[in-house]
């Protein structure tokens, strides 16, 4: 990880991040991810999950304060450090761990920090209510209010501002979604709140995000139909309704996440799914990770579901390591993904191929305009075998075959030359030919000079 400073903020630039692959952060957990673009980037405002420590939340959600997160091409990520933590804030119980799901909104010059947290004076109020931290730009410093915002008690604060200037703020609460104006200051409520109906009675209901596309209103929130949250949806005609329930953005976590929550932008004229998984910490789904993934509509205005995946967005530099682990796809049999240090999630993953034909797809690597002379990769192998790299697919152009001598750990760096290797970009496929076991770190493009 590289540190560099920029005027009298720290950031970290985020080298394991470095191929917008999911999750994208990958030095500390970070979950209920609001994006949002100021001043031609992306911004993510987190939570920031820690293991507790202290007794009372060992088994459940555990936040002392936020970062924020910033990227210009969603590959490159930089950490702009702490910006808020629950022994700054006046109103905030400072022995709470309990700064769930924020957002942060530009108006009149200013970035207004919304985040909810449990009160520390009953004077006040009780239980989560929403705050409100003011900034010069995106990343601060922020400055937090004295008081929590009067009158929204819950969690998971969003905002809208709609084309003709009004503000809104939404959250959850009491089992509700809820929805009020806010008064151009933009801390405090300039009408009674109202519940959001015409949603699904039963069921868990939380962390709404609000957004209007082409005059639609989409009302977006995680749901527990059953077990898990999915992403879901209603559409209205304004911000506060009446919406009309349309359907699922992204069906129930297969792996047992118990929460999801999102936010969704357009950026560079796509839109985004930012959401969480718990990848970094799979036996305990309170320590969770931040993805990303393309979002696409209907012509009608519908929203087509997204399928979360590994391999997120952007696009891979040939020349920088290629981690098939983060794959776009899988053989089904013979071929599987490991942490490389279990006992230390945040070292990474690994790609297993221990069946002849196993394979593993890895899309959009960037060749760039100059054609790169031999293949490097980081392996281990406790039998040896032959991996072949084809380009586009499994009857795609052959464009490597490198044998991989037997090993034990530690890794072993091999390389071995291209035939042929294209330019521009391309999808790579990459297999064990014959038997044998072979673990992938990471592969990368080079000219020959760099052997
Ligand atoms: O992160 C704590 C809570 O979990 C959030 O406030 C909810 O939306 C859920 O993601």
């Amino acid at each position: 990880m590289r540190k560099h400073y920029a005027s009298l903020f720290a950031i970290t630039l985020l080298s394991g991040a470095l191929s917008a692959q999911n999750p994208f952060i990958r030095d500390q957990f970070t979950a209920d991810p609001t994006a949002r673009v100021f001043e031609g980037k992306v911004y993510v405002y987190p939570s920031h999950d820690i293991p507790s420590p202290i007794e009372r939340l060992r088994e459940w959600f555990c936040m002392a304060d936020y970062h924020v997160f910033s990227s210009e091409d969603l590959t490159e990520w930089a950490d702009h450090g702490v910006i808020i933590s629950q022994d700054k804030v006046p109103w905030v119980d400072p022995e709470s761990y309990s700064m769930w799901a924020p957002d942060c909104v530009y108006r009149n010059s200013k970035y207004y920090f919304y985040f909810p947290a449990s009160v520390r004076d009953t004077l006040i109020g009780r239980g989560s209510m929403v705050g409100v931290a003011i900034a010069e730009r995106p990343y601060g410093p922020f400055v937090p209010q004295a008081e929590p915002i009067r009158g929204v008690h819950g969690i998971d604060p969003c905002t809208l501002t709609d084309k003709d200037g009004q503000a809104y703020i939404y959250w959850a609460g009491f089992g509700n979604l809820m929805g009020a104006r806010l008064k151009e200051n933009m801390l405090e409520l300039a009408s009674e709140p109202v519940v959001i109906r015409e949603l699904p009675d039963k069921g868990l209901k939380e962390g709404p995000f609000v957004f209007e596309r082409e005059g639609r209103y989409y009302f977006t929130f995680p749901w527990v139909q059953d077990s898990t949250e999915s992403l879901v949806y209603a559409m209205g005609e304004n911000p506060l309704g009446p919406f009309g329930m349309k359907g699922v953005i992204m069906d129930q976590s297969p792996t047992g996440c118990w929460t999801n929550h999102h936010s969704i932008i357009e950026y560079k004229g796509q839109w985004y799914l930012f959401y969480h998984h718990n990848d970094l910490s799979p036996q305990f789904d309170k320590n969770r990770s931040v993805r990303v993934d393309s979002l696409t509509f209907n012509p009608d205005g519908s929203i087509r579901k997204v399928i979360p995946s590994l391999r997120g967005v952007g696009l891979t530099n040939a020349r920088n390591e290629i981690h098939p682990d983060r794959y776009s796809r899988l053989s089904d049999t013979g071929a599987a993904i490991g942490f490389l240090h279990p006992e230390n999630t945040f070292a990474g993953w690994k790609t297993i191929l221990n069946e002849a034909g196993a394979w593993v797809q890895y899309n959009r690597v960037d060749f760039g305009n100059s054609k790169p002379e031999i293949l490097k990769a980081l392996v281990s192998s406790a039998t040896g075998g032959k991996l072949v790299v084809r380009t586009d697919g499994v009857n795609g152009k052959r464009i490597a075959e490198i044998a991989i001598p037997h090993s034990s750990p530690p890794w072993t760096e091999v390389s071995g030359a291209l035939a042929d290797a294209p330019a521009g970009m391309h999808d790579l496929f990459i297999s064990l030919e014959g038997r044998g076991h072979i673990e992938i770190d990471w592969i990368r493009f080079d000219e020959a000079a760099n052997r």
